[in-house]
């Protein structure tokens, strides 16, 4: 902390102070009459008010500074609270505030989580302004403020139901309304109002804090009284809510939802509402000299969902700044650039031609002038005809955003090494070859603060004695210094021990939950992510039948018990991945109603997978199941989180687990199951028929899978065009060994001590703060904000 000791002291008192304060004069409740909601505002009202105006602000860097803007239809920041408070270093104190009003602080679990994302794109973006912050850098993040975040899932006889998610139901105190930076934004049907809310991300032990600026539609008049007078009250309360409706919901599928119009609205809408804002800060510095703009921004387009802020850019500068096009269209060039997230082609964003006209016809005309330029270029280019397809911008009455994207970005890059690679020699390939060097690699990370500290106090501390200081929280590459210690039986032992307290609190969390009890001596093996059949949870889910049949005839026998968790929400309207939750709670009935299986092996699905949830499953980890069909799962932040608690990876060599296998020892982690290559090799005369009938142990468990009514899933195996696509059944056999290799490790737990201790210590690279400098190094050029 810059300030003196004492002022520090007496702003923690202020802050407590005002706590109580609020509570009794504004809330008008007791501490202990107090409901968590209550106790979450007034905190949140106390902090804010105390540290928003003494912290040095990513918004105003030393003038002409350069600062980037991270643009991200999702921001999944779960739980503000607990994270605020130990960013602030005020966890002691209002931890002990607490005690003495006599209230349990984990009751502040109740208040329920920001919800904007719908998963690892959403959670990336967080944790990047989490470490951006902490490391001062001047890096803001623009989105959406749905009103509705990811739905709540219950989970009943018939598998899923979503029920909306009205997070700011009891207030939002984490966030500070704009008024003053209200935006207009006109469609051609219609124009709406963009009412930012920032909310703060304070910086860890830094005195610093930058904010993600979140805009709410709103109607540019609260109702139009004219229609209103003419007696058509419905009309104008209809314009009201169609305006509203921009910023309503987020859309809950994790892929292409196609041609949804008012996902582009969305789109359009919170990116233009970014431009302006940036644009008019630069004015007010410069004026309309726009000469410095590219040393001093940057924007990182997170996905497609924001890339229509590249004709849109163009738009204003030609429309509004009264520049020409050329050179409009030389800064577009340098000002963006663009991340991709994923290689399936089903999920790379295309609009279509005439729906984007009709309703954002002055910008279509800017992605027309940028297909001109194109179409220039590529005039100078010794290309095929098929190379010029692959890349152009508008085709077959089609926009396609990542090709736009890809055109102008200054740097691509993909999320984690493999994932870039399959970028340039496939999706992007030829765009590789006439632009060598503009795609680059950065491998994703997670914040070590919400991850470990406090997902995990317990493996936390024993990080910080073992290592003899806390370093770690701020680099995590001091963590590799655990290595040495490995061996160490003691240590072995007290890793152990938390290890087992974890899963005890997570089952007794379950437990009150959802009214399941689970055996914390048991392996835990968690498989916890979205829910999508190239993820295979199916396969996991297939693996436990097998072992079911197997314990329960004595041709096998665990070493020791294991507990195999699922979790994750399915796209509302993605059937099969909707059966894949109903099978599995279906062999979760059948295994805990049999007694002669349901002491060696438990399946639970958690209901309503969420970041707060995360936080109680990652430190409770022992395998970490990533097995998503090689060359389909871009990176994989999950697989980072349980790694630095410790768990052992089960996965195959996709994604961020390549490198995550590469730090800390293959020795150390189960990999199975074909590589890309292979995968490459026999895709074409793929017969799974065939495994179905020569391997018996496959085709009982399909089989049985067709009796419990799951045809759909059968089927989607064996039968349908492309059955199944993701491999499952090629890879089954070295999945089911090793897993069970992998639970029979588990009987000497003093080995896989080590081994989990060895993944901690390898666990250095996947901190986001390493990420955050990579793309500030590679692509945003920025240096930290200067301590006052
Ligand atoms: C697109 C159009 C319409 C509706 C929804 C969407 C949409 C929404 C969300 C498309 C994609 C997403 C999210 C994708 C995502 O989360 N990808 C994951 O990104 C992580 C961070 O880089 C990676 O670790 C994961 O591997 C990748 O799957």
């Amino acid at each position: 902390m810059d300030l003196n000791n004492d002022k520090e002291i007496s702003f923690r008192e202020e802050v407590l102070c005002d706590f109580l304060r609020i509570l009794e004069n504004k809330l008008m409740k007791s501490p202990k009459n107090a409901t968590p909601a209550e106790l979450n505002m007034a905190l949140g009202e106390a902090i804010m008010e105390s540290y928003g105006g003494r912290r040095r602000l990513a918004a105003h860097p030393e003038k002409g500074k350069k600062r980037a803007y991270y643009l991200s239809a999702e921001f999944l920041v779960g739980r503000a609270v607990y994270n605020n408070i130990l960013s602030l270093g005020l966890e002691k104190e209002v931890k002990e505030c607490f005690k003495r009003c006599d209230i349990d602080y984990s009751c502040l679990e109740e208040t329920g989580d920001a919800g904007l994302g719908n998963g690892g794109l959403g959670r990336l973006a967080a944790c990047f302004v989490d470490s951006g912050a902490s490391l001062a850098l001047p890096l803001i993040g623009y989105g959406i403020k749905y009103e509705y975040g990811i739905f709540k899932q219950k989970i009943d006889e018939d598998g899923q139901k979503e029920i909306p998610n009205d997070w700011t139901k009891f207030g939002d105190p984490w966030s500070i309304p704009r008024g003053d930076k209200i935006r207009q934004i006109g469609f051609d049907d219609m124009i709406v109002e963009a009412y930012p809310y920032d909310m703060p991300i304070f910086g860890y032990d830094n005195n610093f804090a930058s904010y993600i600026r979140l805009w709410q539609a709103r109607p540019a008049t609260p109702f139009d009284f004219e229609k209103f007078n003419a007696q058509d009250y419905e009309k104008a309360l209809t314009d009201k809510n169609e305006a509203e409706n921009i910023s309503r919901v987020l859309y809950p599928a994790d892929d292409t939802e196609r041609g949804k119009t008012l996902r582009l609205r969305q789109q359009y809408f919170f990116t233009s509402a970014t431009l302006l804002d940036v644009i008019e800060e630069y004015k007010s510095i410069h004026g309309s000299d726009f000469s410095s703009f590219c040393d001093e921004n940057v924007f990182q387009l997170n996905d497609t969902h924001p890339v229509i802020a590249i004709p849109e850019f163009l738009r204003l500068m030609c429309e509004c700044e009264g520049m020409d096009f050329e050179s409009a269209y030389n800064m577009a060039k340098k000002v963006f650039a663009y991340t991709n997230h994923t290689v399936m082609s089903e999920a790379l964003e295309v609009w279509d031609e005439k729906l984007f006209k009709k309703i954002l016809s002055g910008v279509y005309k800017y992605i027309e002038l940028i297909y001109r330029k194109q179409e220039e270029e590529f005039e100078s280019l010794d290309l095929t005809k098929e190379e010029k397809e692959s890349m152009k911008i508008i085709a077959d009455d089609k926009i396609h955003m990542a090709r736009l994207a890809v055109f102008i970005a200054k740097n691509v890059n993909g999320v984690a090494k493999i994932h870039t690679d399959i970028l340039k020699t496939e999706v992007f390939e030829t765009y590789n070859r006439i632009y060598p060097g503009k795609i680059v690699n950065i491998t994703n990370g997670i914040t070590q603060r919400r991850w470990l500290m406090l997902a995990n106090p317990e493996l936390a501390g024993f990080t910080t004695k073992l290592l003899g200081d806390d370093k770690w929280t701020k680099d995590l590459s001091r963590i590799n210094g655990l290595l040495k210690r490995s061996e160490d039986k003691a240590v072995c032992a007290e890793f152990n021990n938390i290890k087992k307290y974890r899963r005890k609190i997570l089952s007794d969390y379950i437990s009150a939950r959802e009214g399941i009890k689970l055996d914390p001596n048991s392996v835990f093996d968690i498989q916890i992510k979205r829910i999508h059949e190239y993820k295979r949870q199916l396969l996991n889910a297939m693996s436990a039948l097998l072992m079911y049949f197997e314990i329960k005839e004595g041709t096998i026998k665990p070493k020791v018990p294991v507990t195999i968790i699922f979790g994750g929400k399915a796209a509302p309207g993605y059937k099969i991945a909707k059966s894949v939750i109903r099978f599995i709670c279906k062999l979760e009935k059948l295994i805990s109603e049999d007694s002669e299986v349901s002491n060696y092996l438990r399946v639970h699905f958690i209901e309503n997978y969420n970041v707060s949830y995360a936080e109680k499953l990652v430190g409770a980890a022992d395998i970490s199941e990533q097995i998503s069909t090689a060359g389909t799962e871009a990176s994989g932040t999950g697989n980072m989180k349980m790694m630095l608690n410790g768990a052992l990876t089960l996965g195959t060599l996709d994604g961020a687990n390549v490198e995550i296998v590469s730090e800390a020892g293959r020795e150390n982690n189960y990999i199975f199951g074909a590589v890309v290559d292979e995968i490459e090799k026999i895709r074409k005369g793929y017969k799974p028929y065939e495994i179905y009938e020569k391997n018996e142990r496959i085709k009982r468990v399909l089989d049985f899978m067709r009796e419990m009514g799951f045809e759909d899933l059968y089927d989607s195996l064996l039968l349908n065009d492309n059955a199944d696509r993701y491999f499952l059944l090629y890879d089954f056999d070295d999945y089911y060994n090793t897993k069970l290799k992998a639970i029979n490790d588990f009987a000497n737990r003093e080995v896989t001590a080590k081994m989990g201790i060895c993944n901690m210590a390898g666990a250095g690279k996947f901190s986001s703060d390493r990420s955050v400098k990579n793309y500030s190094e590679k692509i945003w050029g920025l240096s930290p904000v200067k301590p006052r």
